[in-house]
């Protein structure tokens, strides 16, 4: 028996990215699971080497769980997910499946998804990425109209991860032509755990805020 696994976010950020900083995909399959964790901060204002250390591009999430020390949030949820039936099927091909979509999630669906984002924030009209996304919208709305949920049509970590990357192109409507998918962000983002994860993440933010205005004081 380990304790608990740390995950590590921003001491405070401003309130657009709030509920969306990835450390909730850690704290939603943590809860999903019903393992013990706890919430540690580095300065999102001065990230200096200790940072570095722990993830050498300035950003969070990264874990700990008994001594291992891991960056990014698709490993540390492939890590977490290798603790618990829930997050990951022990079926070899069930197992494969979960790692074939979590590498999808990232990198099929999130490296097209980011990229439209930042070039839609810098007022792109005409955003050049906006064909490729959606073709790969059309190819996951076909899947999940067959299912509810990726891997043997039982929720894993695949499902974490891809409803995670679904969520923000979801808030800015990019999927309401995609009814399987709109329907399965729906899905997921309905689940005790995440609901749970959200919460407590933005209730970190709001901690951190009143923190913040009672040193200015
Ligand atoms: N590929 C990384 C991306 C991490 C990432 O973008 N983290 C954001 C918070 S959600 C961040 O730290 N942004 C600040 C920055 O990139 O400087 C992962 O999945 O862990």
């Amino acid at each position: 028996m380990t304790g608990a696994v740390t995950i590590w976010t921003y001491d405070w950020v401003p309130n657009g990215p709030r509920g969306h900083v990835r450390d909730i995909r850690l704290r939603w399959a943590l809860e999903e699971a019903g393992l013990p964790y706890t919430v540690a901060t580095v300065p999102v204002a001065d990230r200096g080497p200790d940072h570095l250390a722990r993830q050498p591009f300035a950003q969070v999430p990264f874990i700990e769980d008994d001594g291992i020390r891991i960056f990014e949030s698709g490993a540390c949820l492939l890590h977490l997910a290798e603790k618990s039936e829930i997050l990951m099927p022990r079926d070899p091909q069930l197992r494969a499946d979960t790692l074939q979509w979590i590498i999808a999630a990232l990198n099929s669906v999130e490296m097209v998804t980011v990229p439209w984002w930042y070039i839609r924030m810098k007022g792109v009209s005409d955003n050049p990425l906006a064909g490729w996304m959606r073709q790969r919208f059309e190819r996951l709305d076909a899947v999940l109209a067959e299912r509810d949920w990726l891997v043997d049509n039982r929720f894993t970590a695949a499902d974490i991860l891809m409803a995670d990357v679904l969520r923000m192109p979801g808030k800015l409507e990019q999927l309401e032509e995609f009814a399987a998918l709109k329907a399965y962000l729906a899905r997921a983002c309905d689940r005790p755990a995440f609901r749970k994860a959200v919460r407590d993440q933005l209730d970190h933010f709001e901690a951190a805020d009143a923190k913040r205005k009672k040193a200015g004081d």
